[in-house]
């Protein structure tokens, strides 16, 4: 028997960052593809000291049910929906994320799916590759929309939609943002960047990224309603979180050709992804990756990591959620 105090890795990670862990601690890890279920979840959390967890584990009162030495579920993501705080702080756990690592390289995709949707970059390749493409023409090849010197809108004005907001400024667009509470003076001006409200936004943003995180108040706060108000010529992008857009009228509105485009990283349900968002050729679509690089995804190991090793030696973990837990 070991004295080594017990971790979950709930999610595969790279192989030397994995034993390197298992020189400080004894790791049950699941390397496969599959994701624990709830019951599998509760169970492998019922022995854990620690977990490592990801956006696919909820972490609810079931999955702590018989959480009984559980010290820290430490997400491997800056987004953690999928945490029920109240329900974790009830446990005594703490709860701990990724925030800063990941902002560059988010920002770096969102700003990758702007211009994807904008210019028609995928749909022109599989074009190409469709055998389509057999004469140049001035008129006829895939046209698409400006960004530069047009109006980006960004919904969310966390540290990602401020890092999209300066390489906005690289383009010469105009910002506009709306978030739940207006940025201090100094950082709207280090983005060049113009408080409005929702509707505005929506009704003047040639561009608009979503960036908000998900909370029970913003389900579907882009839907039928909202996307009417947007530009015919205007594209979506989320990078947020599915659930932020209503999928089915997105999927309709594109259909009908009531915006331009749209961009998606994240959707509703995923990994499955609406099936009337697949028939359309004015969606770009990508597999939840805006923080996947390799350099990124192993920064965020890390910081899960120290997370981890701080609540297990009894210290404060660096990105710790629910404060009140830790009694120092
Ligand atoms: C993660 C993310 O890859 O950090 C986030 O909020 O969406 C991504 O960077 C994903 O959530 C996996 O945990």
């Amino acid at each position: 028997m070991s004295n080594k105090p017990k971790v979950l890795v709930a999610r595969a990670i790279f192989p030397d960052l994995l034993a390197k862990l298992e020189e400080s601690f004894e790791v049950r890890s699941n390397q496969a593809d599959e994701v624990f279920t709830a019951e599998e979840l509760q169970k492998e959390l019922s022995s854990a000291a620690g977990a490592l967890v990801t956006g696919s584990e909820r972490i609810d009162a079931t999955a702590l049910a018989n959480a009984k030495n559980l010290k820290i579920v430490a997400n491997i993501s800056v987004g953690y929906n999928n945490f029920d705080v109240p329900a974790i702080t009830a446990a005594g756990v703490m709860a701990s994320n990724t925030p800063d690592v990941l902002t560059d390289s988010t920002a770096d995709f969102g700003f990758a799916l702007l211009m994807a949707t904008a210019r028609r970059v995928t749909e022109s390749e599989r074009w190409i590759r469709d055998g389509k493409w057999d004469k140049w023409s001035i008129v006829s090849n895939p046209l698409g929309m400006d960004l530069h010197h047009t109006t980006l809108g960004i919904i969310g004005m966390g540290r990602i939609g401020q890092g999209i907001a300066k390489r906005a400024l690289g383009f010469g667009m105009n910002v506009i943002y709306h978030n739940r509470s207006r940025l201090p003076e100094a950082d709207e001006k280090a983005c060049a960047a113009k408080y409005v409200s929702k509707e505005e936004l929506l009704r003047t943003a040639d561009h608009v990224v979503l960036v908000l995180p998900y909370t029970a108040d913003n389900h579907h706060t882009i839907g039928a309603k909202e996307i009417a108000l947007m530009k015919p010529t205007a594209t979506l992008v989320n990078i947020a979180r599915g659930g932020i857009v209503d999928d089915a009228a997105l999927a309709q509105a594109l259909k009908e050709k009531k915006i331009f485009a749209a961009g998606l990283d994240v959707f509703e349900g995923e990994p499955k992804v609406h099936p009337e968002l697949l028939k359309l050729s004015n969606v770009v679509l990508a597999p939840h990756i805006a923080s996947a690089t390799e350099k990124t995804r192993r920064a965020m190991i890390d910081l899960a990591v120290e997370n981890l090793r701080a609540a297990l030696a009894g210290k404060k973990p660096p990105s710790l959620i629910n404060t009140e837990v830790f009694k120092g």
